[in-house]
């Protein structure tokens, strides 16, 4: 990498470790569900990286946390990156915080250099990107964005039953949720740094993925009712087992996906517990979570209403009630020509090697996508492992992340 902004690698290694023990977790792995001790331990160890980098701080009444640096003109619409600290149990260290250390690092390196933008530059450290809490990802962009309701949004509760209203309490988020909705303009643009979860980068040789699409994540949850009963006595012909049901609309999710014609198309049913759970006893219930996703919004919604119908046609075949439900059914999202172009050139002009490329897993830039021109900086991350304790992305890799971020921001703020 030719020689760039001054980019200090070791000391965000250094504190990409010392986020990382923010966890309910034993490390390697990483957990850190929102709102848990070890979020608002995080939380408050960002907030003082922040002030310490010189930045100013606000927090909006969901948890959301931006980080600006004023511009010379306070009057023009930021320039906006960030990304998101929560992580699901068992999680690996780089996924999300990349993108919010990584944000910081590039800040302070464009400080270092003497920079001052015109347009002021904000980090958002966006409140839950990932489903873990509350089932549903990027809860605080989505606010951001409107594409959820904030009445909807207090209605959510977690599975013992605690609701946003008393968890953003407790954590000292005070505000109507209405009023985290970012106004249109509110953001002159948006670029989110993350590893890339997959393994092209690091396949090809390349530094950089500069992304253009970002598939979007349709879920839904089921619950199967048909009756128990003893494994042995219970003949074929009298069995209403809903775990099997369920097994069948397994194979339906994965069926929808490979027959959709869609090379971005993924299904796959990460939640299946059975009731009672015992060997030697049919399964009267079953509860099972559906994660579909496509880039292309005709096939995802093919794909989506394939396997309501399956799940019907099956129950109805077996003889076991199916209670449904949407968990959410969103539209992929495209990069801004023009951002995507600026980050190739960055990286180009950094005589790193980059690519355009599609994102696969969602990011809080796919709602970033409704307030304003977004895309994404991908860097390779070992294997493409992500969302495991040895999720991994090697120092100079996320350097040259951090510089081709720079880059952009001085490009877009300068
Ligand atoms: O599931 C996702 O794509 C994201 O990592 N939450
Ligand atoms: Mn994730
Ligand atoms: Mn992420």
């Amino acid at each position: 990498m030719n020689a760039s902004l001054p980019v200090d690698s070791a000391r965000l290694a250094g504190e990409l470790e010392e986020l990382a023990q923010f966890s309910e977790a034993a490390p390697p792995a990483v957990t850190r569900v929102l709102f848990s001790e070890a979020d608002l331990a995080a939380r408050a160890w960002l907030r003082a990286r922040y002030e310490e980098a010189g930045l100013v701080v606000r927090v909006d009444p969901v948890g959301n946390v931006f980080a600006r640096w004023e511009g010379t003109d306070p009057s023009l619409a930021p320039v906006a990156t960030g990304s998101h600290i929560d992580a699901i149990p068992n999680a690996g260290r780089f996924d999300g915080t990349v993108g919010v250390l990584g944000a910081l690092e590039a800040v302070r390196a464009l400080r270092a250099a003497g920079f001052q933008p015109r347009r002021p530059i904000e980090i958002i450290q966006f409140t839950a990107e990932e489903p873990t809490r509350f089932g549903l990802g990027c809860l605080g962009s989505r606010l951001l964005a409107g594409t959820l309701a904030a009445e909807q949004a207090a209605l959510l509760r977690d599975p013992e039953g605690r609701g946003l209203e008393d968890l953003r309490a407790a954590a000292g988020c005070t505000g109507d949720l209405a009023a985290v909705r970012l106004p249109a303009g509110a953001c002159a643009g948006f670029v989110e740094l993350h590893i890339e979860q997959g393994p092209i980068l690091e396949r090809e040789g390349l530094a950089i993925g500069a992304v253009e699409k970002i598939a979007a994540p349709s879920s839904a949850r089921a619950r199967l009712i048909g009756e128990g009963g003893h494994a042995g006595a219970v003949l074929m012909p009298q069995r209403h087992d809903a775990g099997l049901a369920a097994a069948e609309i397994a194979l339906a999710v994965e069926r929808a996906a490979r027959g959709g014609g869609s090379a971005d198309a993924v299904g796959t049913v990460g939640v299946f517990r059975v009731a009672p759970g015992a060997i030697n006893s049919v399964p009267h219930t079953a509860w099972i979570e559906i994660d579909q996703r496509d880039t292309n919004p005709a096939t995802l919604a093919q794909a989506r209403g394939e396997v309501h119908r399956a799940a019907e046609e099956i129950c109805a075949r077996r003889g076991v009630q199916l209670e449904w439900e949407v968990i959410n059914a969103d539209e992929p999202a495209s990069s801004a020509p023009e951002l995507v172009d600026t980050v190739r050139e960055a990286a180009r002009a950094l005589g790193l090697r980059e690519m355009p490329m599609v994102s696969r897993a969602y990011h809080d830039t796919l709602f970033m996508a409704r307030v304003c021109p977004v895309t994404m900086i991908f860097i390779p991350c070992r294997n493409g492992w992500s969302h495991r304790p040895d999720e991994f992305a090697a120092p100079s890799a996320v350097a040259a992340g951090v510089a081709t971020l720079a880059e952009t921001l001085r490009r877009l703020a300068g």
